[in-house]
């Protein structure tokens, strides 16, 4: 290990920096090992860059608010960006890309647990399960009697925007429900087993549920716009477990709030954790407070995964699940 990375064996590191907060798992196990500086809030911040920027070589983030163009360039000497979680959107890879940064996250370790995020938002969002709970909570089973019926999950048209790993997972998930899986992708997956639509619009049209996996980046931004979310229609769910990026969410209001869709199962939003307050009156809308990866075990393997990578970076200068390889 370089020297300039540790002090006298205290774990102390420097060369490297914490941005924004952590979520509490990320925290305690990065606590448990390292002290390392955090970058601060205005109005300290620009004093900060301009004093420490030059001896910062890896920085460390968990999401938002990442590491936009403008820090990029405020840490000349910058090698790594380890991120502790699988979405990289609030890292300007671009940025990263032209001085040869390399950048990690955190895949394959949430997949399941998001899969099930997914599983869990299409069920209650069309069985009504929420609903009905907050229905016997209100004593309305007593004073109103049964509860409104509800729709089949078993059999379901299924179309997952993203076949990735988490979308894989989903689509194994929902062969369990007998339901019949379509997609759309960047490129067609080759040997998949489920049928490919050539567009978001062709995908949204022939299914009962539209479930976005994507990543969240200016590719697909507004995937989802107002002419996918007409194609699924009065009869179609949307579900997203990705990124609130992905959907033109004024749309989505717009169409909910007018009865122009089934209903919506979200655990993302454009603007978090800021959601649009017209959808908390809404039965036929489950709205989660993006908990996609959040269970113990999963957050812990995000966690060291990370911390897997930040090691892996100082003492070999490679990084273990790199989204963006490192070009000295
Ligand atoms: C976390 C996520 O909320 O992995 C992601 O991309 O969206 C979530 O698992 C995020 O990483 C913050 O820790």
């Amino acid at each position: 290990m370089d020297p300039w990375w540790i002090l006298g064996g205290v774990q102390t590191i420097t060369g490297a920096l914490r941005i924004g907060a952590f979520e509490p798992t990320f925290e305690a196990e990065l606590a448990a090992r390292y002290e390392i500086p955090k970058l601060p809030e205005e109005p300290g911040r620009a004093g900060f860059l301009a004093q420490h920027g030059a001896e910062v070589r890896v920085v460390l983030t968990s999401g938002g608010p990442g590491v936009d163009a403008d820090l990029v360039a405020a840490l000349p000497n910058l090698e790594a960006i380890v991120n502790n979680g699988a979405g990289v959107d609030a890292i300007d890879l671009d940025a990263a890309r032209r001085r040869g940064i390399g950048v990690s996250n955190t895949p394959d370790v949430l997949s399941d647990t998001v899969a099930d995020t997914a599983l869990g938002l299409i069920l209650m969002t069309l069985r009504g399960f929420g609903a009905a709970d907050r229905y016997v909570r209100a004593g309305r089973w007593v004073s109103e009697g049964p509860f409104p019926y509800a729709r089949d999950v078993t059999g379901l048209r299924v179309g997952i925007l993203g076949l990735g790993r988490i979308g894989s997972a989903i689509a194994t998930r929902l062969l369990g429900f007998g339901c019949a899986i379509a997609y759309h992708n960047r490129h067609r997956v080759a040997g998949s087993p489920y049928r490919y639509a050539e567009s978001p619009v062709e995908l949204a049209e022939s299914v009962d549920v539209l479930v976005i996996a994507t990543t969240g980046d200016r590719n697909t931004r507004h995937l989802v716009d107002r002419a996918v979310l007409e194609a699924l229609g009065p009869q179609g769910y949307l579900v997203n477990i990705a990124r609130g990026s992905v959907v033109e969410q004024d749309a989505l209001v717009a169409l909910l709030t007018g009865g122009r869709l089934a209903g919506a199962g979200l655990d993302v939003f454009a603007d978090e954790p800021n959601v649009p307050p017209e959808l908390f009156g809404l039965d036929n809308v489950v709205l989660f407070p993006h908990i996609g990866s959040a269970t113990a075990q999963t957050r812990r393997a995000m966690a060291l995964l990370a911390i897997r990578n930040f090691e892996s970076y100082l003492s070999t200068g490679e990084l273990v699940t790199p989204v963006l390889a490192r070009r000295p």
